[in-house]
């Protein structure tokens, strides 16, 4: 038996080490968490920890296959990898010889790895002259704030969380999305820290904590400046830390004077009492007991139209009260920026066609890109689609539009997969991915301070193939010229790091080779004396280069697209605002084909306050259907006080072809983006419930 080092390949902070064990047959048989591996500690979570039910699942695709029934319907045939590597490179040549613009990748984060993610595609995709795609379906509002106020994503060390006296938990919810922090969290309540979650919803994460407030979705930019004000107000700050490291004070100082907490307490629907309770044990805690005061700053509250700003206003506060002083204390929201990467190796822009930079697509509204004709604003109608590491018939917003587009008999769609997705059943061609047991890959965490080396423990099932060697294989029919689209996995993950970085220089290939991991040479605590990667070195709460780009300099409230306050008219007739945050048991849409976790929900739920429900004579596992203009889905009532009156809450995300209509919840998800990082706004959405016979 020999044990490898896998590197959990899902969009999730904790980048976990796991060990798998393989018999003498060249079979994995047994996973665990890495005991070594300090972040990770010896645990998993419970998806995971079944990992061998997903990599030798009885429906992984093993050849390549070929449509022969109607788009989405999911009728395919069998074909060699010959066939499937000559038709694809026929049918985009064609394309390409008119407009290269024409085809589109489509990717995200079925695997975060560096060579199975970008590397080889973007290689692929950049030397055809391929449109470029904005990814911006998860944290690009959040990103964009980070830059702007602390030069990037950087973040406190997980490793020192349990030392922290006030944590606040806002918009995520580690218990189910980050566990390996709900840990550490844990061991700083029992050593008698406070956890404070924000959050619309009592989550499984605000339920443990010690308090919980519960804003409307959409409104944390108030409630954030609101502290701001409190603490100002109280002179709960540090000025040296204010005065050395901090830009902007007296801009931020006026507009948080516009935000007094009885204003916030409308716009966030809490009372008064709550907000200045909150203010106030932030400033106790930093000021007067000089403790660490961490914020856990999540995604879902960047999910609505305020996002970016609110993220900014949060990220103002542990400078205010000068948290960073503390090895425990900051923000800890992204550390993927501390990782010095080499994007411009990795990528290879300079392939581009003549040196000119292609059209860029939005992910989060390709929906409306698969459906525009070609005009001089848009550029070339969208002609081919290629999909990989990507459900998105399940995880784009607005998905009527993207199974239109999808379903459109002049689109040449070819679907790189594990599974039959939702997705899969609309392609034209399907071509078999291996799983991160079956490749090699190299890791950054946004979650941790370690880079991850994956080992392929497993040789590939069936007649799968990793991202990377099916990029390669279609550069070299294609007739694409040149030594990056032919470089092995193993000069991907070296050209993809900047190893002269003091970060990075006392790092070993061998070490990260065998152990599976390498720390990050950050001090500890990274910004106790400022030090941010903003162009000032310091935290901006006055951003110039938002300012050029035509965005508040200053962080301040964004009311939602759709809610009560913001659309009155429209809230009328759809006066329900849903959120549609992750589900335990899934990893985005992963893992929803995994029957022993699709059977802890069984189908998709709504949760609703017994008050809503009551008006909509809606009982308990009463099937629904909720809707709005854009769309609609069916899930089953769950009426229960965890949700507040006026937001519904549905768990996510479902495979379209699991729940009883054939649909999900980005049926009424809206294609409309946030006001910093043109990201998704999933959880800024007004719908209407209605009963349906049991
Ligand atoms: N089990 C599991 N783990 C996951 C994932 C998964 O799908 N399943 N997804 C992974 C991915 S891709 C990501 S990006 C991370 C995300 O993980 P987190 O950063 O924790 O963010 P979310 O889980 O998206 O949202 C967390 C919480 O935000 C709340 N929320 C929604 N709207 C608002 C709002 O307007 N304001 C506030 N304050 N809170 C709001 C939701 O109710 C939810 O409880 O988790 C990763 N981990
Ligand atoms: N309503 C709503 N929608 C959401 C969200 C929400 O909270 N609510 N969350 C959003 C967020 S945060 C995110 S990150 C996105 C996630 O959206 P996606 O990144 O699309 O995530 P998944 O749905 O998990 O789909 C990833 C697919 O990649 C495949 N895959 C995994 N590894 C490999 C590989 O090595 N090669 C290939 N070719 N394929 C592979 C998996 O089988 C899986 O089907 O969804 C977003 N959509
Ligand atoms: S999904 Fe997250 S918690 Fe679970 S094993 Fe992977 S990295 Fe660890
Ligand atoms: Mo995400």
């Amino acid at each position: 038996m020999k044990t490898f080092h896998i590197v959990c390949p899902h969009d999730c902070p904790d980048t976990c080490s796991i060990q798998v064990n393989v018999d003498e047959s060249g079979r994995a048989i047994k996973v665990q968490g890495n005991p070594q591996h300090p972040t990770t500690d010896g645990v998993l979570c419970t998806k995971v920890s079944r990992y061998l039910d997903r990599v030798y699942h009885p429906e992984r695709l093993m050849t390549p296959l070929r449509r022969v029934g109607r788009k989405g319907e999911g009728k395919f045939e069998r074909i060699s990898w010959e066939e499937a590597l000559a038709s694809i490179a026929e049918q985009l040549k064609s394309i390409a010889v008119r407009n290269p613009e024409a085809i589109v990748p489509c990717s995200y984060g079925g695997t975060m790895g560096i060579v199975q993610k970008e590397g080889m595609a973007a290689r692929f995709f950049n030397k055809l002259g391929a449109s470029l795609l904005d990814r911006t379906v998860c944290a690009s509002a959040g990103a964009a704030a980070l830059k702007a106020t602390l030069g990037a994503g950087v973040g406190t060390d997980l490793e020192q969380v349990q030392n922290a006296r006030l944590i606040l938990i806002w918009g995520s919810n580690p218990v189910v999305c980050g566990v390996h922090f709900w840990r550490r969290a844990q061991a700083a309540q029992r050593q008698g820290a406070t956890l404070i979650a924000i959050d619309p919803h009592r989550s499984l994460t605000a339920q443990k904590c010690d308090h919980h407030l519960a804003p409307l979705p959409g409104t944390d930019g108030a409630l954030a400046l609101a502290l701001i004000h409190i603490l100002i107000r109280d002179n709960w700050l540090d000025r040296d830390y204010i005065n050395h490291y901090t830009l902007g004070f007296e801009a931020l100082k006026q507009r948080a004077a516009d935000f007094p907490p009885e204003k916030a307490a409308q716009i966030c629907s809490l009372s008064v009492e709550q907000i200045e309770q909150l203010g106030a044990v932030i400033g106790q805690t930093a000021i007067q007991a000089q403790q660490p005061v961490l914020i856990k700053a999540g995604y879902g509250m960047q999910r609505v139209r305020g996002g970016g700003n609110a993220v900014r206003a949060i990220a103002c506060i542990p400078a205010l009260i000068g948290a960073w002083r503390h090895a425990a204390g900051g923000h800890l929201m992204s550390t993927s920026g501390m990782f010095p990467m080499d994007t411009a190796s990795l990528e290879r822009t300079d392939l581009w066609p003549e040196g000119k930079k292609p059209r860029t697509i939005n992910l989060s509204q390709f929906g409306d890109a698969l459906l525009q004709q070609g005009d001089a604003k848009f550029g070339a109608k969208v002609e081919a689609v290629i999909v990989y590491n990507c459900n998105p018939l399940a995880i784009l917003p607005d998905s009527e539009k993207v199974v239109a587009g999808f379903k459109r008999d002049d689109l040449f769609t070819v679907v790189i997969e594990q599974f039959q997705t939702d997705t899969a059943d609309y392609a034209d061609i399907i071509l078999p991915a291996t799983t991160q047991f079956e490749h090699e890959d190299l890791h950054k965490a946004y979650g941790h301070y370690y880079l991850m080396k994956n080992q392929a423990a497993i040789a590939p099932l069936g007649e799968c193939k990793p991202n990377s060697e099916i990029f390669r294989l279609l550069a070299a029919q294609m007739g694409l010229a040149d030594a990056a689209l032919q470089a092995d996995d193993e000069s991907i993950m070296r050209d993809a790091v900047h190893w002269e970085h003091e970060y990075t220089n006392q790092m070993r290939w061998e070490t990260l080779q065998t152990q599976g991991w390498e720390r990050l040479n950050v001090a500890n605590p990274p910004f106790a004396k400022g030090g941010f990667p903003t162009a000032s070195g310091k935290c901006e709460f006055f951003s110039e280069s938002l300012m050029q780009q035509g965005i508040d300099p200053v962080p301040n409230f964004v009311e939602p697209h759709e809610s009560v306050f913001s659309q009155p008219e429209l809230a009328k007739q759809f006066p329900l605002q849903m959120i549609s945050p992750p589900e335990q048991h899934f990893l985005n849409s992963s893992f929803v084909n995994v029957d022993s976790l699709r059977k802890k929900t069984l189908e998709p739920t709504l949760e609703l306050h017994p008050n809503d429900a009551a008006e909509r004579n809606i009982q308990s596992d009463q099937p629904v259907r909720i809707f709005n203009k854009r769309g609609s889905f069916q899930a089953k009532a769950q009426v229960t006080d965890r949700a507040r009156p006026g937001v519904v809450v549905a768990p996510s995300i479902w495979w379209r072809k699991y729940s009883r209509d054939g649909k999900n919840c980005n049926g009424v998800s809206s294609q409309a983006l946030t006001d910093m990082g043109a990201a998704a706004t999933y959880y800024d959405c007004l719908v209407q419930v209605e009963a349906l016979a049991f």
